[in-house]
């Protein structure tokens, strides 16, 4: 295994030093790393990989440097449009690092949403013409090398990263706050936060009609869902657990409230509500009386590791406001978000920021249904929704 901060060492040796990416669960130990070790601002955890890419050719321009483009493979969707188009040797041609986490390796057992993206990952860099190493114990070679053709060809390379690869990384004692950057996780304003996010999606659950459907988003959101329910013994009909597919949350839902009667609640996390912001602008503008918009707020991609978001820091209030929802409030604690849900039931266009705190159990399991088996139950319950009254 690989200690992240030497990895890091030898990536600046190399003369890379600027960073971009969205955080991935195989890499949240390097991750972990360039939080303590990276300035701020040679960091920049982007919206979605696609702006990764984008950012790391802008940086070439201006400083002639590769940056480094850190993801995990399911991201490599998000990145194909950049590579093709912007960063090809047959377009711009401009070099970069890519380090993929590789979730679904064959041969390596996963999650559902992970085994075709892990089948497709190594080919789909052959179809971009993308050189790539599987990073190896060999690691100095398979650095050296890819920087090698990287150099020469002016092009994107990439080190591909199997589950494991990196040890544990031990954060330096008496460092219980990065001063590298602003962008701190578990912040003194957290902690203040009486909600984790279990416990708010508990209340949502208390507080919707039994015959509304929710849709969460990608990460522990869907998995914590899941378990609720379980315990609650309601049944997983209701649910549309948005297991792969980051940032798509809310289109998925409102695909749904388009076609249904009963009221639609998305349920979403503020790194995904980040990644395809333009989607909700479109559902503002478009949205039926019956679609509700939730976003969990921790500040954090939490599922994958904690690596803060930026949404801390902007108005998303403001931004909902501005493209079309009606009223948009905020909970911070369950009093407030019980009163808000029971107001928002009636309110169409409405949408409802909670703030909690990042953290989750130890021992959160998975769906035990498969993602086509929550469709098939899913597609049921819409087909016996027809002809009840409308809700919104
Ligand atoms: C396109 C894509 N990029 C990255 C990931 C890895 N990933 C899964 S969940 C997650 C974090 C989601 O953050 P947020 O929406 O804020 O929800 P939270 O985990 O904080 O509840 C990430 C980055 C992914 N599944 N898909």
């Amino acid at each position: 295994m690989i200690a992240p901060d030497d990895f890091i060492h030898a990536v600046k040796d190399a003369g890379l030093d600027l960073y971009a990416g969205v955080p991935d669960s195989l890499l949240k130990e390097l991750c972990a790393c360039l939080r303590d070790t990276v300035p701020a601002d040679r960091n920049i955890i982007t919206a979605n990989e696609g702006n990764a890419i984008a950012l790391a050719a802008g940086y070439h321009i201006a400083t002639g440097k590769a940056g480094v483009v850190y993801m995990q493979n399911s991201g490599q969707g998000n990145a194909v449009n950049p590579l093709a188009s912007l960063t090809d040797p047959a377009v711009y041609a401009i070099p970069m690092l890519l380090l993929i986490g590789w979730r679904g390796q064959p041969g390596v057992t996963d999650e559902p949403q992970h085994v075709k993206q892990g089948e497709i990952t190594l080919d789909l860099l052959h179809v971009l013409g993308v050189p790539y190493r599987v990073l190896s114990a060999d690691w100095h070679t398979d650095l050296a090398e890819m920087l090698r053709i990287m150099r020469a060809q002016n092009t994107p390379v990439a080190l591909v990263i199997p589950k494991g690869s990196f040890q544990r990384y031990t954060p330096p004692i008496n460092d219980v706050e990065n001063t590298a950057g602003k962008h701190v996780p578990a912040s003194t304003a957290d902690r203040d936060l009486p909600l984790l996010r279990e416990q708010a999606l508990s209340l949502v659950l208390d507080a919707v009609d039994p015959g509304d459907f929710l849709v969460t988003t990608t990460g522990k959101t869907s998995r914590e869902l899941f378990e609720l329910r379980e315990a609650r013994g309601d049944g997983h009909t209701q649910d549309f657990l948005t297991v792969g597919s980051m940032g798509h949350t809310a289109s998925i839902a409102f695909g749904m409230a388009l076609e249904s009667n009963r009221r639609v609640w998305c349920i979403d996390g503020d790194g995904s509500f980040l990644m395809h912001l333009g989607g909700l602008a479109v559902i503002a503008q478009n949205m039926p009386d019956n679609f509700r918009y939730v976003l969990n707020n921790n500040g954090a991609h939490e599922s994958v590791g904690g690596q803060p978001t930026v949404a801390r820091d902007i108005d998303i209030a403001g931004i909902l406001q501005a493209m079309g929802f009606l009223r948009v409030f905020t909970a911070c604690n369950a009093d407030e978000l019980t009163c808000v849900l029971h107001q928002m039931a009636d309110l169409p266009g409405s949408a409802l920021i909670i703030e909690t705190r990042p953290g989750s159990r130890d021992d959160l399991g998975r769906p035990t249904t498969t993602p086509q088996e929550n469709k098939v139950a899913m597609m049921r319950a819409f087909a016996g929704d027809e002809g009840t009254e409308s809700a919104g």
